[in-house]
């Protein structure tokens, strides 16, 4: 019966369809180091059943800032599978194992997933957020749990990227989005546990690690770019 089964046959028919329809997306599996070493559905990366054993993908977290320095911030869905109605950074999701997403020439694959998934979540045409305009800062190494069932662990990595776009939110994504001055968002931040608002954990480990220094040097980035190091967070 249900109980004696597995979270692998886990009933997904509790979730909406659509996002249970993007956990049959193909991941890239890692090991510790960042080399790709196979595939995996996105839920079987998602349960902490196979995360507990070490299963580890690669993902990325895009930090989007208009002419005036602001930082566009999302609220994700209540739809979403993992960390509904977290407020976050401005898109995160995974390249998949398809070759033009696994291109490690320049961080590729990366920026193509981030441009395919600015469009999705966001509705940013591609042609507002070019490849070449991405800026890949450093990888980020964390595990985090969701819900006890589902979590996260993953090699991220981080892409600035200043540019003005339109935006036109998927609802199935994104419930709300703001822009946000560097002071607007220390102030959410510190405020948010009394005013109930919850904060994805990757966006609350990178904003207490690097997100301020980064921000300071939005104009001028190479001097914080650091691409040898896997930050273990
Ligand atoms: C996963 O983000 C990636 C990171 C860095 C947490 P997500 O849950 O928003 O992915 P998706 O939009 O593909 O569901
Ligand atoms: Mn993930």
């Amino acid at each position: 019966d249900g109980a004696a089964k597995g979270s692998q046959g886990l009933d997904l028919s509790q979730y909406d369809e659509e996002q249970v329809r993007l956990m049959s997306e193909m991941c890239i599996l890692l090991d510790e180091n960042d080399k790709a070493i196979g595939a995996e559905s996105k839920k079987h990366c998602h349960l902490m059943e196979n995360i507990s054993k070490g299963t580890l993908h690669r993902a990325f977290s895009v930090f989007l800032f208009n002419s005036q320095n602001e930082l566009l911030l999302q609220q994700r869905a209540s739809e979403k599978i993992t960390f509904p109605d977290c407020f976050t950074n401005t898109c995160c999701s995974h390249p998949l194992a398809f070759a033009a997403e696994l291109e490690e020439k320049d961080q590729l694959g990366v920026k193509r997933a981030a441009q395919r998934k600015l469009e999705h979540e966001l509705g940013i045409p591609p042609e507002q957020v070019p490849l070449d305009k991405f800026k890949y800062l450093t990888r980020i190494h964390y595990m985090a749990g969701s819900d006890g069932t589902w979590g996260e662990h993953e090699i991220d990595y981080i892409l600035f990227i200043k540019a003005d776009v339109q935006v036109n939110a998927n609802p199935n994504e994104v419930q709300s989005y703001k822009y946000v001055s560097m002071d607007e968002l220390k102030e959410i931040i510190s405020t948010a546990d009394e005013k109930g608002i919850k904060l994805t954990p990757w966006f609350k480990l990178i904003d207490t690690s690097f997100l301020y220094k980064w921000w300071a040097q939005i104009d001028d980035l190479d001097k914080v770019v650091d691409h040898d190091t896997i930050h273990r967070l």
